[in-house]
Parts: structure tokens; sequence; C-alpha cells
């Protein structure tokens, strides 16, 4: 039994940071970082059933042409992403009453609909890009047991190309889910890895008043390669997501809609309208599987 310490449960019975109990949520997930982008989404929905918010944590479950969906924003960043998955997962397989874990578990469908800066000339403001990879610069997922799951060449050779510093703890590598890959993707898609940095400003490269640790991460992120894939972006939540629901057994898939060209130096001149686009590409995709 799990002790109420440990997964901790509101007076009316809902998970402690999503405020959800299992019958609020769909099997098909979208996630986003900003709360105000829900309803963006949810926007196009025939119905809404449900709908709570508790800090940067905002739920809409609705059906889009026949399929139950839910929206949630994560906020910002893989501590988040700790919160958020452990939570919709204790929501689907742990019984909340016996507080133990179901016999029989299930797996969610969950989709980022992000924005990101992409590291290439070639991948423009405005594009869209799906990671095949999360590479993991944050440290949270190094506090579970991933080697089942982290693809520990991709992750050797990166450590090796940036002479990465050991202080700043291991990157990890995990894939995205094949299934959801087939299902959402199609040559509007650049694919590649996405990097997922523990912070904004100096975890990216980001130099405003304190010096970095290695100015030229940035550089050497964009000649990495291994087996054909490139890191095409950089953002805060991918990897985390990966990472927690490949060791759950979750499907997990993050699109982002490029807003930001760190190698030219330009920033999308309407970057509502880049992710609105990704959007009715996603629910599209989803409503026809
Ligand atoms: C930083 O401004 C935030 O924007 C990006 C980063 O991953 C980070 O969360 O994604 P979202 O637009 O999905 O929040």
């Amino acid at each position: 039994m799990i002790q109420s310490s440990e997964l901790i449960l509101n007076p009316d019975g809902s998970v402690y940071h999503l405020n959800l109990k299992p019958e609020h949520i769909a099997h098909d997930i979208i996630f986003v970082g900003d709360q105000n982008r829900v309803e963006k989404i949810t926007q196009f929905f025939d119905s809404i059933e449900f709908s709570t918010q508790k800090r940067e944590f905002k739920t809409q479950t609705g059906m889009f042409r026949g399929k139950r969906i839910s929206v949630m924003s994560t906020g910002i960043g893989p501590d988040n992403i700790d919160i958020v998955i452990n939570e919709l997962d204790a929501l689907v397989n742990i019984d909340l009453e016996t507080r133990k874990p179901k016999e029989k578990l299930t797996s969610l469908n969950i989709i980022r609909i992000g924005t990101s800066g992409s590291l290439h000339a070639d991948i423009p403001v405005d594009s869209f890009v799906m990671a095949k990879f999360g590479l993991g610069l944050d440290n949270m997922l190094r506090s579970y047991l991933i080697d089942e799951v982290s693809i520990l060449g991709m992750e050797d050779a990166f450590v090796k190309h940036t002479n990465w510093d050991v202080r700043k703890g291991k990157p990890y590598v995990i894939a995205c889910s094949e299934k959801l890959e087939k299902i959402i993707e199609s040559d509007k898609m650049h694919k590649g890895i996405t990097a997922t940095a523990g912070g904004f400003y100096g975890p990216q490269g980001r130099i405003l008043r304190l010096n970095i640790q290695d100015e030229s991460l940035n550089s050497k992120m964009d000649n990495f390669k291994f087996e054909d894939n490139r890191i095409t972006n950089l953002e805060m939540e991918t990897a985390a997501i990966y990472g927690l629901s490949a060791l759950l057994g979750h499907h997990a898939l993050s699109l982002n809609a490029i807003i930001a060209n760190r190698a030219t130096g330009t920033f999308s001149a309407d970057p509502y309208k880049a992710v609105d686009e990704l959007i009715a590409y996603t629910l599209d995709k989803l409503a026809n599987y």
C-alpha cells in the first residue's frame, strides 16, 4: 500500500497537483506548456465535459470528431513533467481507494504540442519538428532506474562529442513511441533529436549577465550526429516526457512549432499562427486514427 505522504490526494479524492480523478481524463492526452493554450485546442472540440485548474496545471476533457481527448498544460520544465506524468499514471494505474498498483495496466497516448527554438538554418521558423528522440540535459530522470529505456550509445557519443562536464550530470536519451510516430508523421515534419534543457537561459546557452560553463555547447549540439539523427531543436520538456512515459508504459510523442531560429537569430513574425497550424494538424491526425 502506498502511504498518503507518497501519493497525496486532495479531500475530494483527486490527485494532489493535477486536481483530477480517474474519470476526468481520456486515454488520448495532449500536453501544452502554456495554460492559455489549452483552450486554443479545446475551442475546436464538439463538447467539453470537464475543466479544472490548479497552479499551472489546467485540464479540459471533451470530444473532438467522436474521439475523447484531454488537453493539459504542464507549465515549464522537466520538474513539472515529473509531477504531471506520475500523477496521470496514478490516475490510471493505481487504485486510489486501496492505494495499490492495479494488476491490469493502462497505456496512455501522450502528445506534446510545444514551441521551440531550431538549431539549424534549414529548419526555419514556423516549421514543425517531431522528436524521434529526446536528449535530456536536465537531471530529473536520473532519479529513476533508466537503463532499460535509455539509449547508452547515443548518450556516450554526445558526452564525447561535446566534452560534457560530468559535474552537470550525464545526459540521457529516450526514443519516442513508434506507434504515435506512425500516426502523426508526414512530410510536413522535420524529424530528429529534441534536446531538453533544465532551464531557459544558461542551460540553453543564453548569456545575459552570467558566464556559462560551456559557451560553445549550442554549436557543438548543432553538428552532433548519431546514426543519421541530428539535434533539431532545444526546449524544456520532451526528454522528460519520453523517459517517464517509457518507464511507466505510456506512449509519448513530442511535436514542436519552431518559433525561434538560434542559427539565424530570427524569431517568428507570427508565432501564434505556427502553433495554431500545428494544433489543427495534430487534432486531425488524432481524430482519424
Ligand atoms: C519556455 O519559454 C517554454 O516554451 C517552450 C519550452 O519548452 C518551455 O516550456 O515550450 P512550451 O511553449 O510548450 O511551453
